[in-house]
């Protein structure tokens, strides 16, 4: 069977399918590109017309939603079993985090990060910046409960909404926005980046291409 295929840029949301690769120790081909692709690999359009990574290739399969393709293969593969099945108590939240890890979370924190750090100087929006900060500590709220209740966002089962959730919290901050996270959430943080896939993940990424820098080209 064909390995699956990942075009993927350091740090940036296609580590979560990269730490997902590694949780499930699946083989897999990684493409690495420096960013942004759409004006640093112009070639790259051709793979994924949006210019966006993740882009993930399994047999039939193109995603480009990173979470999505955490749980698609959290449901393809048992070993270890990285996600809740409907059957199963807590399915609903489960898919929940793993939508809210990009949706809530992450999409302020584009925002902060583009408007505090990509764009050039002239075109920062330091209130946009605030009021989105502001916007991503509200929205820790949901996660406070079920981590002072367990190890983990679905209980003692580490899953897919974990990577989900964990790189957004991982992005937040390196965005300096973690004092906005309560003891239990920065213990939660701690023992997610300790996890050996993590490790393994970072180690395949370094490979020496550029930081991104600039999303304005
Ligand atoms: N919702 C998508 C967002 C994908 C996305 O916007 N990725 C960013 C990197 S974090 C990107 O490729 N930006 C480059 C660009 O917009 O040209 C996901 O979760 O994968």
């Amino acid at each position: 069977m064909n390995r699956p295929v990942l075009y993927h840029c350091r740090q940036a949301r296609s580590f979560r399918v990269l730490w997902m690769l590694e949780e499930l120790q699946l083989p897999y081909e990684l493409h690495l590109l420096p960013f942004p692709p759409r004006a640093m690999a112009r070639e790259y359009l051709a793979v994924n017309p949006l210019g966006t990574v993740p882009f993930f290739v399994d047999g039939d399969a193109r995603m480009t939603e990173s979470s999505m393709i955490c749980h698609y293969l959290a449901q393809r593969h048992s070993q270890p079993k990285l996600c809740i099945d409907p059957d199963e108590p807590g399915h609903a939240a489960y898919l929940n985090y793993v939508s809210y890890g990009e949706a809530t979370l992450t999409f302020p924190l584009a925002i902060q990060l583009r408007y505090t750090r990509l764009e050039p100087e002239e075109r920062r929006l330091p209130q946009a910046a605030e009021d989105y900060r502001r916007f991503f500590a509200g929205r820790l709220k949901l996660i406070e409960q079920p981590l002072s209740e367990g190890p983990y966002l679905c209980g003692e089962r580490f899953t897919a909404a974990d990577i989900s959730v964990g790189y957004a919290l991982n992005l937040g901050r390196s965005l300096g926005l973690e004092e906005s996270y309560t003891p239990q959430v920065r213990d939660y943080l701690a023992r997610l980046q300790a996890r050996p896939a993590v490790a393994r993940a970072v180690a395949a990424e370094a490979d020496g291409l550029p930081l991104p820098t600039d999303t304005t080209k």
